[in-house]
């Protein structure tokens, strides 16, 4: 099997080099003809509520969506901490859209797929990541119930500015690190390391893909899975490919 995997492209605006990137990868033909296409967070700045105006900010992606759909194409999404509670906005989609098999578009926190012997997890890496005890009390508090109905029915648009602004200050923090010595990126690839060693201790995977860190890796363990990251995807132009078990970064752009 195929899979093919990206995170963390941060689309601001249509027609940005982010939103290029984003639909270069799903135009890609290697990408196209992928068994799953697993978009792991982070893919828009800032998406947040189940809005009918995304449909027409980001036309170009619904539209490529529209296009993997009707070729039958898989998709795993999972939110990153930069697009969430859009859970509603893609029923929204598939609502409006009624052509299309709503089946073959998946949401959910992580996914677990096995191929070629291969157990492997996909999720955005939030989850995984250990040591950010103030980043977990932010999202505890940005996913809960309360705010999650407040997120899909009256949360104005001032808020998810302001969740925005958040956000943005910390990536900014994340991006500034890859102008920095590479030195200065082993701290959190290390990070990243020991949290896929500790999930792994738990859960057994042989493949454990995410993004969130900004920092590309694929890191073999001697404990018998790999871990693979594909960075900040602005930066990288690549993408994760899995084929019959066996991991490659491919670029985005051919
Ligand atoms: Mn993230």
């Amino acid at each position: 099997m195929k899979f093919s995997a990206i995170s963390d492209i941060h689309v601001k605006n249509s027609g940005d080099q982010a939103e290029k990137l984003l639909l270069q990868f799903l135009q890609n033909p290697d990408v196209r003809t992928s068994d799953i296409i697993f978009l792991l967070g982070d893919i828009f700045d800032l998406m947040i509520g189940p809005h009918t105006q995304y449909f027409t900010r980001f036309q170009n992606y619904f539209e490529e969506l529209k296009v993997l759909n009707q070729a039958g194409v898989k998709i795993c999404y999972t939110e990153g901490n930069h697009d969430f509670h859009v859970r509603n906005l893609y029923k929204k989609f598939f609502s409006i859209n009624k052509n299309l098999n709503s089946s073959l578009f998946l949401m959910s926190s992580h996914f677990e797929y096995s191929d070629a012997g291969k157990n492997m997890y996909f999720c955005h890496g939030d989850d995984i990541e250990l040591n950010n005890p103030g980043y977990k009390i932010y999202k505890s508090i940005v996913t809960s119930p309360p705010l999650r109905y407040y997120a899909n029915n009256l949360m104005p648009h001032f808020l998810i500015q302001r969740i925005g602004e958040y956000s943005a200050e910390k990536s900014r923090l994340r991006n500034n690190l890859r102008y920095s010595l590479e030195t200065d990126l082993l701290p959190v690839r290390d990070n990243f390391r020991e949290s896929a060693e500790s999930f792994n201790r738990k859960n057994q995977k042989q493949i454990i893909v995410c993004g969130h860190s900004h920092v590309k890796d694929h890191y073999i363990s001697k404990n018998g899975f790999e871990y693979a990251n594909n960075g900040f995807a602005q930066y990288t132009k690549t993408y994760i490919s899995i084929l019959n078990g066996d991991i490659s970064f491919k670029p985005v752009f051919i």
